[in-house]
């Protein structure tokens, strides 16, 4: 798709499939028939960086028969701009801003020097960097009901540490998981070529510990040799309940596409014509998470398990787009992950589950990743105390799954984030409530107002034309805030010393 066209393609796939009726389906989750739930968590995804949802480059014909087959949600979001709260948020079904795991681990504050900490008129709070023990995770609830359940791949919720006696509590496989391959403390892989490792990267370290045997693994592209582990675990539990969180490590830097991927895209990049998207590595990346989910739908196919698991579909956080195009270009949305902006935020999402879920529908709700845990137990009948419930800011995503006519009781949805990013989020707290947005900015106590559908780049900002807009705006974040006892970032000290200093 040429840039010109995009705004045709999403209207044009709007009309087509929400002409189709939706049907509300009873549940059935007996114990004899409870349903396997597939999440391909895919690490960066932009919302833009799928066939079905407008990318003119990437060929992802598999992603984009789920939502043929599925519904599409046009408005969904990550908990977070950034990994780690994200993912605590997926295994807990609480806001980042309620766990407190509030930036990625190893996050910026940590790792930049005093001198990048100086230039920063703030300092963000002491947060939590690790999924805390007495959190109980959705793997944990499931297992408790008579699931198998598998994590396969990217983790990233342990402290920050290479001491194993401190990492391993926190590793997927002590967290309700009985599978783990791969997860564990890293964001990224050293290398997704065999043996995953870098050099200049804590020596040779690989990055993607906890994975099998070298015959297992000898010579396969990273992506690969997950997806024949998740296909042999199909295969194993093809009789009983399962839960496998395919936590893929794509499309996450290093960005390393399979030479002969890149090789098909950079011939279309150098045919001359005009592409949105235009990093042909990436690209192969993005078709290599393309085909894994081609591989496992075809295995739930060949073993009769379609009909009967609930694959959901989505990423963690918004593209990486570095503003020159590269790895990838989110628009029309405002910048990318690591920002406060739509691009940031809003992420693909697509849940598929035949029978119960109207083929081809497109939901216009807003949601978000911590709405994951309580639909998943909601349709895997899985029962949890009410402690498990008490804090809950996820709700279930049943009643749209039924019918996408349907609307949550929800008033808005919030992003917390204390804290700074290198691509450019200075701390700040965002609300999105029906057609609008506002961001509070710490710095400078500033708050944006945008109409997200009169103006999805985030380019008017209407805060001094709607005054009374942006103040009831920003007291819905200051209540939120305060409800759930946010943590906020402080003056830096470094700053007013350096102040002091000229
Ligand atoms: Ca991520």
């Amino acid at each position: 798709m040429k840039l010109s066209n995009f705004y045709w393609v999403l209207p044009k796939f709007f009309l087509t499939f929400l002409l189709a009726i939706s049907i509300p389906f009873s549940i059935i989750a007996d114990n004899n028939d409870k349903p396997n739930v597939i999440i391909f968590f895919v690490d960066d995804l932009g919302w833009v960086d799928t066939g079905v949802t407008g990318s003119d480059l990437y060929n992802t014909p598999n992603i984009d028969r789920l939502a043929k087959e599925g519904m599409l949600f046009t408005d969904a979001y990550s908990s977070s701009t950034i990994c780690s709260p994200t993912r605590a948020s997926l295994m807990t079904g609480m806001a980042p801003e309620r766990t407190r795991v509030t930036d990625w681990i190893d996050g910026h504050w940590v790792n930049q020097g005093e001198a990048w900490r100086a230039e920063r008129p703030l300092q963000p709070p002491v947060w939590t960097a690790k999924l805390e023990l007495h959190h109980h995770t959705i793997a944990d609830l499931l297992s408790e009901n008579g699931y198998r359940t598998a994590h396969i791949g990217k983790w990233h919720l342990t402290p920050r540490s290479n001491d194993p006696e401190i990492v391993e509590p926190y590793y997927p496989h002590n967290r309700g998981f009985e599978v783990n391959i791969s997860g564990n403390q890293w964001g990224a892989p050293g290398s997704y070529f065999w043996d995953y490792r870098r050099s200049g990267l804590d020596g040779l370290e690989s990055r993607v510990a906890n994975f099998p045997p070298e015959k297992e693994t000898k010579g396969l592209y990273l992506t690969n040799m997950k997806t024949n582990h998740v296909v042999r675990l199909i295969q194993e539990w093809q009789n009983e309940p399962f839960f496998i969180n395919f936590s893929y490590y794509q499309v996450h830097t290093p960005i390393q596409g399979r030479p002969d991927m890149v090789h098909y895209y950079q011939q279309i990049l150098d045919s001359g014509e005009d592409f949105l998207h235009t990093d042909p590595e990436y690209a192969a990346m993005v078709e290599a998470v393309d085909r894994s989910v081609g591989r496992v739908h075809a295995k739930l196919e060949e073993l009769g398990l379609d009909d009967n698991t609930l694959i959901i579909f989505t990423s963690d956080n918004g593209g990486l787009d570095r503003g020159d195009g590269t790895p990838t270009n989110n628009y029309p949305l405002r910048e990318g992950k690591g920002t406060a902006y739509e691009g940031g935020i809003r992420v693909p999402m697509i849940v598929r589950w035949p029978g119960v879920i109207p083929e081809g529908t497109v939901s216009e709700e807003p949601v978000i990743t911590h709405d994951f845990f309580p639909t998943i137990l909601e349709i895997t009948g899985a029962e949890a105390s009410s402690e498990h419930f008490v804090n809950l800011d996820g709700v279930s995503l049943m009643p749209i799954l039924e019918n996408p006519s349907v609307t949550l009781d929800r008033e808005a949805l919030y992003w917390h984030y204390p804290h700074y990013h290198t691509q450019g989020a200075t701390p700040y707290t965002a609300v999105r409530a029906g057609d609008w947005k506002a961001i509070h900015f710490y710095e400078d106590d500033r708050i944006e107002l945008y109409n997200l559908v009169e103006d999805i780049s985030e380019v008017n900002d209407l805060s001094n034309e709607m005054p009374e807009k942006a103040e009831e705006m920003r007291s819905m974040i200051e209540a939120r805030r305060d409800a759930v006892d946010a943590q906020i970032p402080i003056t830096n000290p470094l700053y007013q010393d350096k102040f002091e200093q000229k």
